[in-house]
């Protein structure tokens, strides 16, 4: 199987994220998640890795707006030239705001920190030295792996980090900066319609909104519970579209304790939906963080799990990219990745 993957990620590794309660804690979304990621890989015998071609920015600005691709393109060169200005401020290496927009707000900030707010929807969005390469790189795996399946591959791993689905049109928030996973979307669109399935624990907020009025694309996201846990304010049952895409969005939020079965139970029911709506391709939101050991989900989905929930997606049939997302316990993030992803590269 061809699996995309590029070492500019390296270069995003912010120092610490912010919690509820504004503890800093080390920055769960490392490096070290690809390295655990690459071994585990290697050992198998059917991995082909190779890196991504770059595609040019059309295809991010297919899914994300200028202005907002190039706030994060120049935001940390910015921060660190003009940081100061807008009033007392502690200029380090993160560009991380404290100041987040008025609801409904209208007018585009003129500042730096001001715009860092109105783009980043939480502090787990911050920008240091290498984000942008990182992100663009990120971005470029899951165009590539696209274009590969567009040209007859069954289905193609796009390794993916920073990972994407919380990011928006124009926002970025949860480790997440380009939406890697709609970014392919958008490119599978040449085939016809598009399914996203969004695996990971967290609700895949940014795939919901991007895709939200699209008659094209059905996006559905089976996750924990938004009142629970974050991404907070998306990602309920009620939310199922609208305009032209009215129908064609999916949420199954979930208790805490969901084991392999009951987490089966409803992967069936969002996978009969994609079934009706007969799409030409499919794009896989792949977060490891639905696992039993993930520091920070609920769920007990084991290992062999992941084989089943791969087996069932893969027996769809639909060329598909499978988009890294997140996974947080990094002693088993290989494993569980090559189960679920191990299950397209069988006959
Ligand atoms: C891609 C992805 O999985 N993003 C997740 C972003 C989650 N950010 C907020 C995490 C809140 C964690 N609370 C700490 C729990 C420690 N046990
Ligand atoms: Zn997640």
């Amino acid at each position: 199987m061809k699996i995309y993957y590029s070492d500019t990620h390296q270069r995003h590794n912010p120092p610490y994220e912010v919690t509820d309660g504004g503890k800093q804690l080390p920055f769960y979304e490392s490096p070290e998640r690809m390295a655990r990621i690459l071994n585990a890989l290697a050992r198998t015998e059917w991995a082909e890795m190779l890196p991504p071609q770059d595609y040019g920015s059309e295809p991010i600005l297919a899914v994300h707006s200028a202005q907002y691709v190039e706030f994060v393109r120049t935001a940390f060169e910015r921060w660190q030239q003009e940081g100061g200005e807008h009033g007392m401020q502690f200029v380090g290496p993160v560009l991380l705001p404290a100041t987040f927009p008025l609801r409904r707000a209208r007018h585009y900030p003129a500042s730096l920190v001001g715009q860092a707010g109105y783009h980043i929807f939480d502090l787990a969005g911050p920008i240091v030295q290498g984000t942008y390469e990182a992100a663009y790189g990120s971005a470029q795996c899951a165009v590539t792996a696209a274009q590969a399946v567009l040209n007859g591959e069954r289905a193609v791993f796009a390794l993916c980090r920073p990972p994407g689905h919380h990011a928006g049109r124009d926002y970025a928030g949860g480790y997440c900066y380009f939406n890697n996973a709609s970014i392919a979307a958008a490119q599978l669109q040449a085939k016809g319609k598009v399914a996203v399935l969004d695996v990971d624990y967290h609700a895949g907020n940014g795939t919901q909104d991007i895709f939200y009025e699209s008659a094209e694309t059905l996006t559905i996201s089976i996750h924990a519970d938004p009142d629970r846990m974050y991404p907070t304010f998306l990602g309920f049952a009620d939310e199922t579209g609208a305009g032209a895409g009215a129908g064609c969005h999916r949420n199954f939020p979930l208790p805490k304790d969901v084991n392999d079965e009951a987490y089966l139970k409803v992967l069936d029911e969002a996978l009969g939906l994609i079934r009706q709506f007969e799409p030409a391709a499919l794009v896989v939101s792949a977060g490891m963080d639905i696992y039993e050991g993930d520091p920070l989900g609920d769920f007990d989905v084991t290992t062999d799990g992941f084989r089943q929930i791969g087996e069932r997606i893969a027996a769809l049939g639909l060329p598909t990219v499978i988009a890294m997302e997140g996974g947080y316990n990094n002693d088993a993030l290989g494993e569980n990745t090559v189960a679920l992803v191990g299950a397209f590269a069988r006959p």
